[in-house]
């Protein structure tokens, strides 16, 4: 990564973790505290990073994007909370360290993540609208929560539960990644740059930027999983990478990785950052994760 984008990513990621603190920092009780233990520490911030590189190409002020990329971070942080409990995928760890039920009960931690999921839209409720446009910031919370909701993450989790692993339709994989990691991914991409005013046509590339670097995302995941021991008593997922085998796997990447420069580039958004976004999932050698 060159020294600009670094400086770039050091900035932004501590704008966002300023901010986030202040949002769960709201009151001291125990709810919070797990709230603040599943989202302060370690996570990529990814998908806020991606609102703000969209916004402010588009010419958004960081104040007007900060609360719609923390309300994004916390449903994605409440849906890995939620994940990891015992009766959806048993995870003991989650970025390094017990994951959130394993270190407060799973009690605690299924009311931390509905905490972080009714927060978001408490913080989209109070987020300043773009140029007093209240109908443009209620598309985007209402794009948001299509994303998170029965239509979009949460089907996407039921399909993951009820997915058979030997399942070989690819179709079914790729509904299944786009409506439980891409729908987020690419309503991050796209309400940056609706809450600048960007033109429509650039709004419909970044949702084809957005879903094909949403199943690249998962893809590589599936990659990843490949190359790591299964753990005792872990769920097995539903993994395209497993069906497709390490070489198609990485062809798939290639094409989709392909698709989502290319609606860039005909759209004539040249931006750095949405294009290392790219880079970053590019496969690596073969017998490489
Ligand atoms: C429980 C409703 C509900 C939904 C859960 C996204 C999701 C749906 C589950 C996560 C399962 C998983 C490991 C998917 C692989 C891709 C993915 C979303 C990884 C985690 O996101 P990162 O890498 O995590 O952005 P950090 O820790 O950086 O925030």
């Amino acid at each position: 990564m060159n020294k600009d984008l670094e400086l770039y990513f050091d900035r932004k990621r501590s704008r966002l973790e300023k901010a986030l603190d202040y949002y769960l920092s709201a009151e001291n009780s125990q709810v919070f505290e797990a709230m603040r233990y599943a989202v302060l520490g370690s996570g990529k911030r990814f998908r806020p990073l991606l609102l703000l590189a969209s916004g402010e190409h588009f010419g958004a002020p960081e104040e007007l994007l900060l609360p719609y990329a923390c309300a994004v971070e916390f449903i994605h942080n409440y849906s890995l909370v939620h994940d990891d409990l015992p009766s959806i995928d048993n995870d003991d760890f989650r970025r390094g360290r017990p994951s959130c039920h394993k270190r407060f009960g799973e009690a605690l931690a299924l009311l931390a993540g509905d905490g972080l999921l009714t927060m978001a839209f408490e913080i989209l409720a109070a987020a300043p609208a773009p140029a007093n446009d209240h109908q443009l910031k209620a598309r985007v919370s209402a794009e948001m929560a299509m994303a998170a909701g029965p239509r979009g993450m949460i089907a996407g989790q039921w399909l993951d539960i009820n997915f058979s692993p030997e399942t070989q339709d690819l179709a079914a994989y790729q509904e299944l990644a786009s409506r439980k990691t891409a729908g987020l991914i690419k309503v991050s991409a796209v309400s940056g740059a609706r809450l600048a005013g960007a033109p429509e046509a650039a709004i419909q590339a970044l949702e084809t930027y957005g879903l094909y670097l949403g199943l690249a995302f998962q893809l590589r995941d599936d990659l990843q999983d490949l190359f790591q021991d299964q753990s005792a008593g872990k769920v097995r997922r539903p993994n395209l990478a497993r069906v497709l085998g390490e070489a198609t796997s990485r062809e798939f990447l290639e094409t989709w990785l392909g698709r989502a420069k290319r609606a860039l580039e005909e759209a004539g958004i040249d931006s750095d950052v949405l294009t290392f976004f790219l880079k970053q999932l590019q496969p690596a050698r073969e017998g490489q994760p």
